[in-house]
């Protein structure tokens, strides 16, 4: 049952449920107090094809080694599933999968009752419960973000045996509630489906890749531990200032001293309080990649903690890097450092050949040095939060970031009740607990193209919006839009409105002529009805790597290329007044469900799957570095590209 907008009520209990998280989740780190174990290689794997996708649970598969309840089979991690096997069934399986490992855990680990043992998972798509030697340790719900058990008491019940089983099963069906959603159909025509039958719909443009997709590890603190650090940064003039507030957990008698580090290993400015403000004398901005000589610069926030309870002393240490910058937004400017920032840069996707939705660090590497040469100073986490690996690689080089949630294809109006809104708003709780410290992130998008026509959306995006500012005032909240304007029911709350279009493309397909006046149209539209700056979230064409013709056609190279131009067009008259980016779709080719529109996936791609440019690359690399020559100040690199 939806309530209604005025309902302040469940305003109130929606917004204090989110803030509730009782944990931090700082990533792992190696430190003269921590160590770090990665579990990643090959797992013994399971899917549970019965019918009911049951047995596992029935049976109990975490309760014995999983080679002695059935045939496992060899699945790396990180990785999706899908894709690295020759089996068409595990590629498009729906329901329970299961993963196993056993781990040799270091035997000062449990005999030292001052360690804390912690398992965490950095992802795993969708629905995961974890087990270690057969008792349960965790369950979590959702598919992109990391969560976390501490298990030395467990290790330490039979201390004679080091060795530890892993269990995790994890299940990728999505339904009108989850994020994002998604409904299974089950087809009881047996003249036309065989028995059993059915298919996992989905309202979004991607292939539901599914399994662990990041990182397993073990890591260790001692039992009084830094539990999360939170980081605020302003400047006036040239004092930088750093608002941060360090939780603990184990102890309550606790000295603490906390020390701003320079990129030169310098000591800048300490303190021995829990919370307050750091000044940073003659400071270091954190700048983008292409508006400035220098970017991402980052500090080094280090947290020594001293603890003890009565019969033991601790010692913790976690260095967080910081970023000093400030995000504004006026009604027609988006201001980092308070000059005006221009978005040029691109939408991604986790995605690639046979990983699926795995990490990889060369693809990660890769796609950095392609975003470099393309000169884009940004992108757009679409459509689900991406590997913090990726956000550090942005601090430190330099590229702006949107942060986007899970939340795309909201379609069904069953996806605006409470059971969707109260995950929805976890979901976020879950996003800025991980992200609110990467100096890269500078706005929240919590949804891509909603039905946000439907009478529920204003209330929901209202309660999502509301919250997400409550979690983190500092930076802009928005959701993407494709709809009409006048029909859009959560644009009054946002505070950039983000427009994906695609003129010529799924509306007067083949009518390039219609892109000028189309675009024009939708700015002007949504900058008189709303006065606030609009980034182009989207827009592209499909192009098949080596088709070609002229007059060009749909699905060439020559379309492609002759749909950015006319965009850009009206981009360059637009961006002196109130369009403060543009994020073309897509970086790279992305699998998708099969469908009659997608010939093996989506080619919206500047670059092919394989990392290989199309022509559009060059008209967009072309013009993303006349940008930054028009906008901001070269790294100096640039000024000696021979030598690069
Ligand atoms: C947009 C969606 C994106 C799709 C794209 C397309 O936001 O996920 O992949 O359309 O159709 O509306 O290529």
């Amino acid at each position: 049952e939806l309530r209604s907008p005025s309902s302040s009520h469940l305003d109130l209990d929606l917004i204090k449920a989110g803030i509730l998280l009782d944990s931090g989740m700082l990533f792992p780190q190696e430190s003269s107090s921590r160590e770090v174990k990665e579990l990643n290689g090959l797992w013994a794997f399971r899917a549970d094809r019965s019918p009911t996708r049951n047995q596992g649970f029935q049976r109990a598969w975490y309760k014995s080694r999983l080679a002695e309840t059935g045939p496992v089979i060899d699945i790396p991690v990180p990785s999706s599933y899908n894709d690295v096997t020759q089996d068409p069934n595990l590629r498009d399986f729906i329901g329970w999968v299961w993963y196993e490992r056993e781990v040799v855990v270091p035997a000062r680990w449990i005999s030292d009752g001052k360690t804390r043992v912690v398992l965490r998972v950095e992802s795993a798509h969708y629905y995961s419960i974890v087990w270690v030697n057969g008792v349960k340790v965790t369950e979590h719900e959702g598919g992109h973000l990391p969560f976390e058990a501490d298990i030395d008491g467990l290790l330490r019940e039979d201390p004679t045996t080091t060795t530890c089983r892993i269990t995790i099963a994890v299940n990728n069906t999505l339904d009108l509630h989850t994020l994002p959603p998604g409904s299974i159909q089950y087809m009881k025509d047996r003249t036309m489906y065989p028995e059993g039958f059915f298919v996992q719909n989905t309202n979004f443009d991607f292939f539901n890749y599914a399994g662990i997709h990041r990182s397993v590890l073990l890591y260790t603190t001692p039992k009084a531990y830094v539990d999360d650090i939170t980081v605020v940064t302003d400047f006036l003039d040239s004092t930088g200032l750093v608002r941060y507030n360090v939780s603990i957990q184990g102890a309550t008698l606790v000295t603490l001293k906390v020390t701003l580090i320079d990129k030169d290993g310098h000591c800048v400015v300490s303190s021995n309080d829990t919370s307050g403000v750091l000044k940073v004398v003659d400071v270091k901005l954190w700048w983008p990649y292409l508006m400035h000589e220098n970017p991402g610069y980052l500090y080094s926030l280090e947290v020594r903690l001293n603890a003890a309870d009565g019969t033991s002393t601790y010692e913790d240490v976690y260095s967080l890097p910081v970023g000093i910058r400030t995000v504004k937004v006026t009604k027609n400017q988006f201001l980092i450092n308070n000059k005006p920032f221009y978005f040029h840069g691109v939408n991604k996707h986790e995605d690639s050949d046979i990983r699926g939705k795995g990490f990889d660090w060369p693809l990660v590497v890769k796609d950095f040095n392609l975003m470099k040469w393309l000169g884009a100073n940004s992108f757009r986490t679409s459509h689900y939060p991406y590997a913090e690996e990726i956000l550090q690689m942005c601090d430190r080089h330099g590229i702006v970031v949107i942060d986007e949630s899970p939340g795309v294809g909201i379609k069904d109006i069953r996806s605006f009740e409470n059971a969707s809104l109260t995950h929805h708003l976890e979901v976020m709780d879950e996003l800025v607990r991980r992200d609110k410290n990467h100096p890269s992130v500078v706005m929240w998008s919590v949804a891509n193209e909603p039905a946000a026509e439907m009478p529920p959306a204003g209330f929901y995006f209202q309660m999502l919006i509301k919250h997400t500012k409550v979690l983190d005032p500092t930076r802009p909240v928005t959701f993407i839009t494709d709809s009409n304007y006048a029909r859009d029911k959560g644009a009054p709350y946002v505070d950039v409105i983000c427009v994906n279009s695609y003129f010529s493309w799924y509306h007067d397909p083949g009518h390039l002529e219609v892109i000028q006046i189309q675009l024009n149209t939708q700015f002007e539209n949504w900058y008189g009805k709303y006065q606030k700056p609009i980034i182009q979230s989207e827009y592209g064409a499909d192009a098949a790597p080596g088709f070609h013709s002229d007059p060009p056609v749909m699905f060439t190279e020559e379309y492609q290329k002759l749909v950015l131009r006319d965009y850009h067009s009206v981009f360059d008259q637009k961006r002196k007044l109130y369009v403060v980016g543009e994020l073309i779709w897509n970086f790279a080719d992305f699998m998708t469900t099969q469908g009659v529109t997608r010939m093996v996936g989506n080619k919206k791609g500047i670059f092919t799957r394989q990392r290989q440019p199309k022509e559009a690359a060059f008209i967009l690399k072309e013009r993303y570095w006349r940008l930054a020559n028009e906008t901001g100040r070269l790294p100096l690199w640039t000024k000696y590209p021979c030598s690069h």
